[in-house]
């Protein structure tokens, strides 16, 4: 009786431990302006550098980045924010102009990199 107490007990901590674990992550895919293998470092560099960002991968295929990132630490605002500050549109956040201008000719917008 005594050890299945102790079980029980452990076994909710377990899940406690677990559930709370779980839940503070989150899964959001934002779609960006960046086009090439630039854009795509540029931009996972910058969000992984983000506190609370737990991966973020971006695809090349549609300019689309997928990011991982604890709840309790950062949001889909800020994540937004700081793709728009290195000068790409993120969802409906448009690029910080003057960072957006300062990018390698082919990484703005409306131009097609072919490298
Ligand atoms: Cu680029």
């Amino acid at each position: 009786m005594k050890n299945n107490i102790k079980s029980i007990a452990l076994l909710s901590i377990l899940f406690v431990a677990l559930s709370s674990f779980v839940s503070k992550s989150e899964k959001i895919i934002i779609k960006t302006s960046g086009t090439c293998d630039m854009c795509k470092e540029k931009i996972e560099k910058t969000l992984n550098d983000v506190p609370g960002v737990e991966k973020a991968y971006f695809n090349l295929a549609n300019g689309a980045v997928t990011v991982k990132f604890e709840a309790d630490k950062t949001n889909a605002d800020a994540l937004r924010l700081s793709i728009s500050a290195v000068g790409y549109d993120a969802d409906g956040v448009k690029a910080n102009q003057s960072a957006h201008d300062a990018l390698p000719k082919c990484c703005q917008k409306g131009q097609e990199c072919k490298h």
